[in-house]
């Protein structure tokens, strides 16, 4: 399928690459841009061969934000009424294999929204995020206020949300937001590296491992236990445990089927 504002990739037949392709607006997300990401999410997530997918966007910029020449015009009303912006924001969510944001340059507003919707995030060492919306008289739209104090505690959240001061990635490091920085030149080899080995893993378990850690999120840590509990019980139902657990004793590599 032809995009207009993103670029996708397969790599090893296994690893689907997306990568945000609006540069004269530094890949400012808006609509058209939202649904074609969706579209591409949820045929990659469809597909046997995909075992994880990564987002990125380029050097200078993975997301400046919601694209704010669209929405500068906007009443209350249309806004609310249309569900505009965030309407096509969802789809993310309910990707069911995993999703690694590779972050290079500045993921401000609804670009930091959407690596924080991404499972996890590895950044290039100059990679900037921040929740700049109070400047321009609103606020996180896709989650900020949400995601990030769940990610970072609520002192740096309120900090950033209320200043919209941006952090860079050491910073992004430290207090969680990231799970790994690496040299720029190094972004896209990290990042394939870490999808190409969870592809190379159970499926089954790869997708129940996400599940049960979003679940971390959304609800009481007691539910969240049971849950990880029943599902951890369920994947004994599988052939990869079988299979994984077999190899491990009779000191063998696993040859995952995803069955
Ligand atoms: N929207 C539209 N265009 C943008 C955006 C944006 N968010 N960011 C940058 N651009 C455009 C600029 O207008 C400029 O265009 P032109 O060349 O035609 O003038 C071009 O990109 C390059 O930008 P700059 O010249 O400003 O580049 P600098 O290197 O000087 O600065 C910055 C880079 C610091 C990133 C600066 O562009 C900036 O501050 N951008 C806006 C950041 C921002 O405020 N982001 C938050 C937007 S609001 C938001 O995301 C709300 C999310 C709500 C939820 C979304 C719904 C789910």
């Amino acid at each position: 399928m032809a995009y207009e504002t993103i670029a996708v990739r397969v790599e090893a037949d296994q690893v689907g690459v997306i990568t945000l392709d609006r540069p004269k607006q530094l890949n400012a997300l808006n609509d058209l841009l939202m649904n074609e990401l969706g579209a591409a999410l949820k045929a990659w997530d469809a597909d046997e061969k995909i075992g994880c997918m990564i987002i990125t966007g380029s050097e200078k910029a993975f997301a400046a934000g919601a694209d704010i020449g669209a929405m500068a015009k906007y009443s209350f009303a249309d806004a609310y009424k249309g569900d505009y912006i965030t309407r096509n924001w969802e789809t993310i969510r309910a990707i069911r294999k995993p999703v690694i944001a590779a972050v290079s340059g500045f993921a401000l507003g609804g670009g930091c929204e959407l690596a924080m919707m991404c499972d996890f995030i590895i950044a290039a060492d100059n990679a900037r995020f921040g929740q700049p919306e109070i400047k321009l008289g609103v606020i996180p739209g896709a989650g900020g206020t949400q995601r990030l104090p769940r990610a970072v505690g609520k002192s740096k959240a309120m900090d950033m949300a209320l200043t919209g001061r941006m952090i860079d990635a050491a910073e992004a490091e430290r207090i969680g937001l990231v799970s790994r920085v690496v040299a720029y030149g190094q972004l896209m080899d990290e990042a394939l590296g870490a999808a190409l080995g969870i592809a190379g893993l159970s499926r089954i378990a790869v997708m129940a491992a996400k599940e049960s850690v979003n679940r971390a999120f959304e609800g009481t840590l007691s539910d969240g236990l049971m849950f990880e509990r029943r599902l951890f019980h369920a994947l004994f139902a599988t052939h990869d445990q079988k299979e994984g657990m077999d190899a491990f004793v009779n000191k063998r590599p696993a040859h995952f089927t995803h069955q």
